[in-house]
């Protein structure tokens, strides 16, 4: 692992598989025999291929499908897979120890903005946000009555975080200031102090804590033991008033199941900014009543770009000097 004492003296060659923001390209220019993707069209199968058959370090991202079979034909000089993102699901991190490469992510730059996006569909689903806008387009607004656009209060009612990792520590936070009462279901516990901080409700059993909650957020990734954890039959556990909520990954829910259910009713209304089959959306779901959808863009800030650029770059050299990446990515850790 590493590179060999020839490779630190010239510059890594390093191929950057998206546009990135200028300030982040300029500053790999800088620091590395960066190749870059200034026309930003994703590359096929066989360029990645070729990128790395030849690249010392690849910078993929959500979009580039690095699975057993890319990685398995990556060429000698290829050491660091860099992603630009917080999730690794388009890695196949296992396949990676193999063949002696290192992977790196973009943890907690993405934290806040993301949260903030939760934060914004919590509201926007059981106010109905999108609807109004709707209305307002569509010249429908004909004047106040009582009855007009009503839905239903935050106040009081119970949110159930899936995942209490850093992001579901940011929602509980900002859910918290609306009068939320926080409820969660991880792998352990959090410290108390930090349930204390969130006056947080653990549930081990996920079942137990989905019939219970009045809004439900995903906040887990996508690995294989959280792929389709809501599942139809734990969905159907949930009450017809709830709602769902996923800034995450759509596969951790049984999409399908979700949007038939959102169809009949038997689930309130969703937000969600992820997709099981993204950029594909479920045409169930586009037609689904009280639904917001949004176009994976929950960490989608130019700042949070800028640091996710800026923390690839220190994950490359600080690889590239000898020093172990502060994000690097263990099979055990998913
Ligand atoms: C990013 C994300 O936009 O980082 C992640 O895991 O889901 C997103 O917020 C995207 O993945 C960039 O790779």
């Amino acid at each position: 692992m590493g590179f060999n004492a020839t490779m630190a003296a010239k510059k890594p060659l390093v191929i950057v598989t998206r546009k990135l923001p200028e300030a982040v390209e300029t500053r790999m220019r800088e620091l590395f025999d960066a190749r870059l993707n200034v026309d930003d069209v994703p590359m096929t199968a066989a360029q990645l291929a070729e990128a790395m058959a030849t690249a010392d370090v690849l910078v993929p991202t959500i979009t580039d499908r690095i699975d057993a079979k890319l990685i398995a034909k990556a060429g000698p000089n290829l050491k660091l897979i860099a992603n630009f993102g917080a999730g690794v699901d388009n890695i196949d991190v296992k396949a990676t120890t193999g063949k002696g490469i290192a992977v790196t992510n973009t943890p907690g730059v993405l934290t806040e903005d993301t949260a903030d996006m939760t934060m914004a569909l919590i509201l926007a689903v059981p106010r109905r946000l999108v609807e109004g806008v709707a209305a307002m387009e569509a010249d429908k607004f004909k004047g106040w009555s009582p009855n007009w656009m009503l839905g239903h209060r935050l106040q009081g009612k119970r949110l159930g975080i899936v995942g209490m990792g850093r992001i579901g520590q940011a929602v509980a936070k900002r859910a918290r200031a609306f009068g939320l009462q926080i409820h969660y279901h991880n792998r352990k516990p959090v410290h108390a102090d930090i349930e204390q901080a969130l006056e947080a409700t653990y549930w081990d059993s996920l079942d137990q804590m989905l019939a219970r909650m009045d809004i439900v957020s995903i906040n887990c990734p996508h690995t294989p033991a959280t792929f389709h954890l809501l599942s139809a039959r734990r969905l159907k556990l949930m009450k017809p008033s709830a709602y769902i909520v996923n800034t995450a990954r759509g596969e951790v829910i049984d999409e399908n199941c979700m949007a038939q259910m959102l169809e009949k009713r038997e689930l309130s209304g969703a937000g969600l900014d992820v997709f099981e089959n993204e950029p594909a959306v479920n045409p169930k779901l586009l037609k689904a009543p009280n639904v917001v959808l949004l176009p994976h863009m929950g960490s989608a800030t130019i700042e949070g770009r800028i640091d996710m650029g800026e923390k690839v770059i220190v994950n490359i050299r600080s690889f590239v000097d000898g020093h172990k990446p502060p994000d690097r990515v263990i099979p055990a850790m998913l």
